[in-house]
């Protein structure tokens, strides 16, 4: 068993702390968004409290320490994925805006019709809807590597899609629907070989896995905050300094130039090139703490303990009559798709609310992985290190509640 004394890093969790409908509430939703421990709550509120101001701009205090604290952040998300450089980390509000930026900065402009993205059938919207958009806008075709049953890539043929035409492959490193782990680095090395470049969706891997981007050697790596433990409206896209420095920035403003004349505008240097406007200042800092805070607990031991926890979980559940799980990869991180016979998984949903268990149940915005298993919807049921096996047990009587009350 894990050496994490799980019930004391509960207490730095104070909303798990209650009742619903008189059932201890078992919050396994954390793929949809995390919960935030009081480190992370505490540094936004002290940021609100002593150090609130405007970055970049101000000489006087305040907004010096704002500065500092803003920038400090950065350095934290840049050891965070092991990039090289605090410039190459971008703060956007989360991986869907990085994903537009990426398209819109960097495709977009060498888009021409007949050329391909290269995307996979797991993808969440995030990752498709941004490149079809511009897809349509040249007249450029969407490429998609293909899926088995076990929800794992197909990717026999992958390297007959890497082609002269490829502009970009853009592939999730987990599924948000499946929890699949996908071989982001070989394929990342396979793309390269063919000069492609990569953007990997890290949305669904930074809460559970390390993250390294030169180990991944990929071009661009996208996250967002409030899956690992920090606020919403905050996230991070990295990209390797060299490509950044060619990128044109996708939205203007504030603090992106370095002068401004009806002639000319001159912008300003990585990363506040691709940073236009007053950016969130206290979900950066947030977002700091929150990588603090799964340091401390140690990112090798959470991954270990929900390594435990999906296969009691997998084991459990999957061991009932009458439920079929959905993505039975053996490479899985924290995610448990499920449908139970006869009862669509909105009904699941309600019934599981009713008895304290929190899970989403929906297409979970991957709506092509819904179409490839003929299903509507999924319940899905997402770890964290928080969860206890409890909790896993508890998620085993909601099922089996539902199937009495659908008997
Ligand atoms: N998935 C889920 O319940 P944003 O919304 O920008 O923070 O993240 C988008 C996103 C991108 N990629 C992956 C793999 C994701 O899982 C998500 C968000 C949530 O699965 C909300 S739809």
């Amino acid at each position: 068993m894990s050496g994490l004394d799980i019930q004391a890093i509960r207490k730095d969790f104070p909303i798990l702390d209650q009742e619903i409908y008189g059932f201890p509430l078992a919050y396994l939703d954390n793929a949809a968004t995390s919960q935030k421990p009081v480190q992370v709550i505490d540094a936004v509120a002290d940021y609100y409290r002593e150090d609130n101001a405007n970055v970049h701009r101000g000489v006087h205090r305040l907004s010096q320490r704002a500065t500092d604290a803003y920038e400090g952040a950065r350095s934290k998300v840049r050891d965070f994925v092991s990039a090289q450089s605090d410039k190459e980390i971008v703060f956007v509000r989360g991986a869907t805006e990085a994903i537009n930026l990426v398209a819109h900065s960097f495709v977009r402009p060498m888009l021409h019709a007949g050329d391909e993205i290269l995307i996979s059938h797991m993808e969440h919207h995030a990752n498709i809807v941004p490149w079809q958009m511009l897809c349509d806008q040249v007249g450029a075709k969407l490429v998609v590597i293909p899926m088995t049953e076990k929800g794992e890539l197909d990717l026999t043929t992958f390297d007959d899609l890497l082609t002269s035409k490829t502009k970009i492959m853009a592939v999730g490193q987990v599924s948000n629907a499946l929890g699949t782990i996908n071989p982001v680095k070989m394929m990342t090395e396979k793309a390269h070989a063919k000069g492609i470049p990569v953007l990997i969706d890290g949305a669904q891997a930074v809460p559970h896995m390390p993250a390294d981007v030169q180990d991944l050697d990929c071009d661009f790596y996208v996250f967002s905050g409030h899956k690992m433990f920090a606020p919403t409206g905050i996230g991070a896209l990295y990209g390797k300094q060299a490509i950044l420095e060619e990128m044109v920035p996708w939205q203007g403003g504030g603090d992106m130039i370095l002068s401004v004349s009806f002639e000319k505008t001159l912008y300003n240097e990585l990363p506040y090139k691709f940073e236009a406007g007053t950016p969130n200042i206290s979900g950066a800092i947030g977002l700091g703490a929150a990588i603090d805070y799964m340091q401390s607990v140690g990112i090798a031991e959470l991954a270990a303990y929900e390594h435990e926890l999906l296969m009691y979980a997998t084991a459990q559940v999957g061991g009932l009559e009458g439920l079929r799980i959905i993505g039975t990869s053996d490479q899985k991180a924290s995610v448990l798709s499920f449908m139970i016979d006869g009862v669509h998984p909105h009904d699941v949903g309600t019934i599981f609310d009713q008895q304290g268990v929190a899970i989403r149940t929906g297409h979970h915005c991957a709506q092509p992985v819904m179409q490839f298993f003929g299903i509507p919807a999924t319940a899905r049921a997402s770890f964290a290190f928080y969860n206890t096996m409890d909790e896993v047990d508890a998620l085993v009587g909601a099922i089996q509640k539902v199937q009495e009350l659908f008997a």
